[in-house]
């Protein structure tokens, strides 16, 4: 922070500061650091503002963490419209990118319109125009018989198959991160569930026969990129070939029972569920077998990579020692209810969604004490495999005041989502509690 702006600073609203200084305000309320002391816990005027801020007394005071920004504060979302995602949240309009509010994630299967959209260049006009006449998609590279399929190919020549699956951006969080990292500034809502229906992308590999030497995918497609530069390709992801050939893995033409939306990469898509969004190709158009891992753009340097060991935050990573992310982290978002509820009764039926990658949820616990303690709640096994799960619980508040709900998920290899996520380069990977807040009156 620089000196210059501190005496203008220290004149705002906490609400303000909250936003715009998170660590000034944190040490205003919960007392300045130095550099042998740890921060305190909240008292005495630190409390008070506090409480003046989040509007109600907060029973749970002795329990709050010093450095946490109230979960009331944290969240601002505004509402804005795009046609068909009335609701999201738009970060960027060029390329379209925008995420759904976490309270608008209720329903077990993602509708189309709240489906976020997160598109790295220009969407080709074909799919704007709904038109598939002129697509195609071509198996080639490390194969015996390359393939050149129309949409009636894959609908006909293969078994369809329907899954709900989860999509969830590697970014998702990124906002959360200090320092800052560069990118779409996500919040919670680049995760979405809708039923795909398609062809096993197994099937189609296997129809195309896969040579001894194919050992990764690569995936191309039609968008363009945002330079104008016709050279230029936006993203060309692919997964190594035992991702490929996992059955969930999907060439996928319809999202909930209707073609593919133009947003969502219109006619066919590929699906790679558990692993980061970018890996499941919109508009694609070929994949290609490969004999190494895939060097298209977004593949190399630090793209879709973190440090392959836990670094201070903003510290400088050399290139050759970040790894691809691979499956993403278990984490879980609280639906039923918009953050900066205000209820009159004292107990209240809290439902949300777990995931957790490549693995199930086992286990998903939320707490009302700042982490103190943990009530487990009821959680669904999934549909299908890499569908998310659904949980919940009821809560009871001891007396009126302010209060956050943390929601913890649990994976079946017994790794838990963190209270805070390590800092990486990119800003990847942020699987940390979700939390809001809850006045009761
Ligand atoms: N052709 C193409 N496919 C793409 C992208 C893109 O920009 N172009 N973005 C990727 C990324 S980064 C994500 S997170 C998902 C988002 O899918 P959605 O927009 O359907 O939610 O699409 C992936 N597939
Ligand atoms: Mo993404």
């Amino acid at each position: 922070m620089s000196g210059k702006k501190t005496q203008r600073k220290s004149v705002r609203g906490l609400c303000e500061l909250y936003q715009n200084d998170p660590e000034r305000a944190d040490a205003v309320v919960f007392g300045r650091k130095t550099n042998s002391q740890r921060r305190g816990f909240l008292k005495g005027a630190g409390l008070a503002s506090m409480a003046a801020v989040v509007g109600a007394h907060i029973p749970f005071s002795d329990k709050m963490p010093a450095g946490l920004i109230p979960a009331a504060l944290a969240d601002d979302v505004e509402d804005f419209v795009i046609q068909g995602k009335e609701g999201l949240v738009v970060l960027n309009d060029r390329p379209i990118n925008a995420e759904t509010p976490p309270h608008l994630l209720d329903d077990d299967v993602t509708p189309n319109n709240r489906h976020f959209v997160r598109n790295n260049g220009i969407p080709p006009k074909s799919a704007l125009s709904m038109d598939a006449s002129d697509w195609a998609l071509t198996i080639d590279g490390e194969v015996h018989n390359p393939l050149v399929l129309t949409l009636d190919d894959l609908k006909t020549k293969f078994k369809p198959v329907k899954l709900k699956l989860q999509l969830e951006c590697g970014g998702n969080g990124r906002a959360a991160f200090n320092p800052p990292a560069r990118g779409n500034q996500w919040t919670l809502g680049a995760i979405g569930n809708a039923e795909w229906t398609g062809v096993r992308y197994r099937d189609v590999l296997e129809a195309a026969g896969l040579k001894e030497s194919a050992v990764y995918t690569a995936h191309y497609s039609s968008d363009t990129h945002l330079s104008g530069d016709p050279e230029k390709v936006p993203i060309s992801r692919g997964v190594p070939l035992e991702k490929a050939l996992d059955e969930h893995c999907l060439i996928a033409f319809e999202m909930n029972g209707e073609p593919i939306p133009a947003m969502h990469g219109f006619p066919a898509r590929t699906i790679c569920p558990g692993w980061p969004g970018s890996t499941s190709q919109k508009w694609l158009n070929r994949i290609q077998l490969r004999d190494q891992i895939h060097d298209g753009p977004k593949m190399t340097g630090k793209a879709y990579r973190v440090p392959k060991y836990p670094v201070a935050p903003g510290a400088k990573v050399p290139t050759d020692d970040f790894a691809i992310i691979e499956s993403m982290p278990v984490k879980s978002l609280i639906s039923s209810h918009k953050t900066g509820l205000s209820i009159s009764k004292s107990s209240l039926r809290v439902e949300g969604h777990a995931w957790a990658g490549d693995h199930a949820v086992a286990k998903m616990a939320v707490s009302i004490d700042f982490g103190a303690t943990w009530i487990s709640a009821d959680l669904a096994p999934p549909p299908n495999p890499f569908s998310w799960q659904r949980w919940g619980v009821n809560v009871s508040f001891p007396k009126a005041g302010y209060y956050e709900i943390w929601a913890k998920a649990t994976d079946v290899n017994g790794v838990s989502q963190p209270f805070a996520v390590n800092w990486n380069p990119k800003g990847y990977l942020n699987n940390s509690f979700h939390r809001i807040s809850v006045t009761v009156t």
